[in-house]
């Protein structure tokens, strides 16, 4: 992964990003109950050929092997998230012992191997029991949340200093209550702007009880954000793209940072009305240390009829079909520190997926995604050269993994997962970025946090 490394701080953060449902599998393990996920994968034709997330890389047992291929790579931070079925089957008390367990020892061999654990408290598995209640679009919901983080906190927080709220509240809004592609499946707008509003509300309370139970601790969410470009400077063109920016982007950096709904989004603040009490937005607007950032692609948008049209231009495409376009992570990140200044940026999550396989000689000779990630992390370099504080990088994803309602379909991994034999292999992008991790390391300075650590470990 042949690119300069030089203008990356000596203290920036080389990171893979995982979540507990695409990885863990023993989903019924040491106590688990059911999550929204296991109902919806179980339920015929809601996932691609009827996979399901109950074994998935079985990270559950071989994290051992894993931490050991996170240090090959010289990770210094590993991304993952914990199963909030596993630590209460039932959504709020009792808490089950047993499943929080697995994150301590999980917490304590990551440091053992000099690697950083950063935290994510909620990637999608919501406990059954509460979507039986009402799910996301009930505040009753959120409520239950903070239950889980205190207890979750109270655990970990001696040992975990990065702590991410919520993965992608957008998603699990859109996908799961808008659209009804991803669990639990609803298909209502006005569920899907309520679970919206609950999931950042319950982040703004979530960072108030982080702060109680660890105030050393560093907090923040993160977000799947696009940069749309107009398809022409037409009026009509530039605003579908204001449009689209309002819905995926605006319609949450706004409330986070500004503590107001964009305004532009009438229909929207409609239904946000039917929910929202006094002081929500100040709450939601709770100062956090960092803004997690997942981008994968640029969105070309063009007016179309009533509603903007999303472009499919000549270019390259992943298997997702999404736009290989790194110039806008540039610009997205360039643009997110001029219009809300966060304090600090991690890219929590950036990668693709290609159709992989292994060759005669047993290796997977992935170039697309080594050049993906190369260019990627270089509209990264470009921006901390014009002023960004972007602090860290998190390929997704460490494995192949449980791609959602694309089943085992799409693999993002740095390393291959044979899954009938649940078989390890590197890929080529796996030593491009270890390569790449070590030549920046060459210049980094041991008296840093991280360089701390990892002169301590011997890594
Ligand atoms: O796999 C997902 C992840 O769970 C959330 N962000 C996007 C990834 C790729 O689709």
């Amino acid at each position: 992964m042949p690119s300069d490394t030089t203008d990356f701080p000596a203290d920036f953060v080389w990171g893979a990003a995982t979540a507990a449902y695409q990885i863990e599998g023993a989903v019924r393990a040491d106590g688990r109950g059911e999550s929204v996920w296991d109902r919806f994968a179980a339920t015929p034709g809601k996932v691609r050929s009827g996979d399901t997330g109950e074994i998935a890389c079985d990270f559950y047992h071989r994290y051992p092997e894993d931490i050991a291929l996170m240090r090959k790579l010289g990770l210094d931070a590993f991304r993952f998230s914990v199963s909030w079925p596993r630590v209460f089957p039932q959504g709020r008390a009792p808490l089950n012992q047993a499943g929080l367990d697995f994150y301590d020892r999980l917490v304590d061999e990551l440091l053992a191997a000099g690697i950083e654990p950063f935290a994510t408290l909620f990637h999608w598995d919501t406990p059954q029991p509460l979507e039986d209640a009402g799910g996301w679009p009930m505040r009753a919901t959120a409520e239950a949340f903070v239950q889980y983080t205190e207890a979750v906190v109270a655990r970990l927080g001696d040992r975990v200093r990065h702590w991410t709220t919520h993965n992608e509240p957008g998603v699990v809004s859109s996908h799961g209550y808008g659209l009804g592609v991803h669990a639990p499946g609803r298909a209502d707008d006005a569920d899907a702007v309520a679970a919206a509003h609950h999931l950042l509300l319950s982040h703004g309370w979530a960072v108030e009880a982080i702060r109680r139970l660890a105030p050393a601790a560093s907090v923040g969410l993160a977000l799947d954000l696009a940069q749309p470009y107009p398809a022409s400077d037409s009026p009509e063109d530039l605003a579908a793209a204001w449009q689209i920016d309002g819905e995926g982007n605006r319609w949450f950096l706004d409330p986070l940072f500004r503590a107001v709904y964009p305004d532009d989004q009438q229909e929207r603040i409609a239904l946000v009305e039917r929910v929202i009490r006094d002081g929500d937005l100040a709450t939601i607007a709770a100062p956090s240390d960092f803004l997690g950032v997942n981008s994968y692609r640029r969105l070309l948008v063009a007016a179309g009829n009533g509603r903007p049209r999303i472009l499919r231009p000549a270019g390259r495409y992943t298997t997702m079909d999404w736009e290989v376009y790194p110039d806008s992570l540039h610009r997205l990140l360039v643009r997110l520190a001029d219009d809300y200044a966060p304090l600090a940026i991690y890219v929590t999550e950036n990668g693709a997926a290609f159709g992989d396989v292994r060759g005669h000689d047993g290796e997977v000779h992935d170039l697309e995604r080594t050049a993906y990630i190369r260019d990627h992390l270089d509209a990264i370099r470009r921006a901390i050269a014009d002023g960004v504080p972007v602090k860290g990088y998190f390929v997704w994803s460490l494995l192949d993994n449980f791609e959602w309602g694309y089943g085992y379909s799409q693999r993002f991994g740095l390393v291959y997962i044979d899954y009938p034999t649940l078989e390890r292999v590197p890929k080529d992008s796996f030593r491009a970025y270890r390569d790449f991790i070590a030549d920046h390391r060459a210049g980094s300075d041991p008296t840093t946090e991280l360089g701390e650590l990892r002169s301590k470990s011997g890594a």
